[in-house]
């Protein structure tokens, strides 16, 4: 019995003239062939690079698509997905979603409306403050991020400071803008839908998590996290690319993500289910301003609209 060593040697042996020959010709001029073929090699590597990262910068990464970019102002972007079954077993029939989907659009709110709340949401959470990098206010509960818990912003609200009655006008006026759209856009009944808590102002920025409140690049599922949403809105209040780097809203489909790129006034509109699952890519620079403000179904989760205290 041969031990392969023994047996590859027997081989080279064996070969035939010509063979023998050819492996001689290659051992003497191997260093100028391969040395051209690596020069070759390395040209189209180093094209297929560019149009990879050109390609990048255009349209996203293969395997992601930028749906909506911040740099473009638009009308209406829509992008209809399959619903999941998780509305299968609620009654609501004329609102749970019939279709499924996203929408982006910049002409519901106006850029004076946007930074107004811009406004409220640093004066508010001027108040307060994660140690970490997400903060939140609510205007309906008045929970505010504060070092590592939440506290009530009108509790410690001194007298004469906060919110005025413009500042929740404003939000109100805000808020039936999007209760409109989303009604529109997924055919349901404006007297069907109901705002729903919690509604929050958020910053992130780029300082480490200290609580899982702070954590906010988990992909989720709207309806899992927050219970009564049957269709999430964020109105963004800072522009990606101007006012922070990093902070894209990413959908995670199967094998491709959708990405949103926020965009001051900028309203991103959604079905909750787990036909959605997303989540925001940690900030790499500056600071990201956005509220959530959605809405339910059934009318035991409705929420009053918020009001000067
Ligand atoms: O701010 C965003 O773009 C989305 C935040 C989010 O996914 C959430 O609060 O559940």
């Amino acid at each position: 019995m041969t031990t392969p060593k023994v047996r590859k040697q027997k081989h080279q042996n064996n070969l035939p003239k010509k063979d023998k020959d050819s492996k001689v010709l290659t051992a003497q001029n191997g260093g100028i062939a391969s040395s051209k073929w690596k020069y070759v090699a390395a040209v189209l590597s180093g094209l297929t690079l560019l149009a990879a990262a050109v390609l990048k910068h255009r349209y996203g990464s293969p395997g992601q698509t930028t749906f909506a970019r911040a740099d473009v102002k638009t009308d209406e972007l829509v992008n209809s997905v399959p619903c999941s079954s998780d509305y299968q077993k609620d009654p609501f029939k004329e609102c749970k979603p019939s279709f499924c989907g996203r929408v982006v659009r910049d002409n519901v709110v106006t850029s004076e409306e946007a930074e107004h709340l811009l406004g409220v949401a640093k004066r508010g959470l001027a108040y307060g403050g994660s140690n970490g990098g997400a903060s939140i206010l609510d205007l309906h509960s008045g929970a505010l991020s504060k070092n590592d818990k939440f506290i009530n912003v009108y509790s410690i609200l001194p007298d004469g400071e906060g919110f005025t009655e413009q500042d929740f006008s404003i939000y109100r006026r805000v808020k039936d803008k999007i209760h409109r759209a989303i009604a529109e856009h997924f055919h349901v009944p404006l007297t069907s839908l109901f705002l729903t808590k919690p509604t929050f102002f958020s910053r992130m920025n780029t300082s480490e998590a200290k609580t899982m409140h702070d954590e906010y690049w988990h992909p989720h599922i709207d309806r899992v996290t927050y219970g009564s949403f049957f269709y999430t809105s964020l109105l963004y209040l800072t522009t990606y690319g101007t006012d922070f780097t990093g902070g894209r809203f990413i959908f995670t489909d199967q094998g491709h993500n959708m990405t949103v790129e926020p965009r001051l006034g900028r309203v991103s509109f959604f079905t909750s289910g787990s036909e959605n699952v997303h989540y925001v890519e940690k900030l790499t620079s500056g600071v990201r301003y956005a509220v959530t403000i959605s809405f339910t179904c059934d009318p035991s989760m409705a929420i009053a609209d918020p009001n000067v205290r």
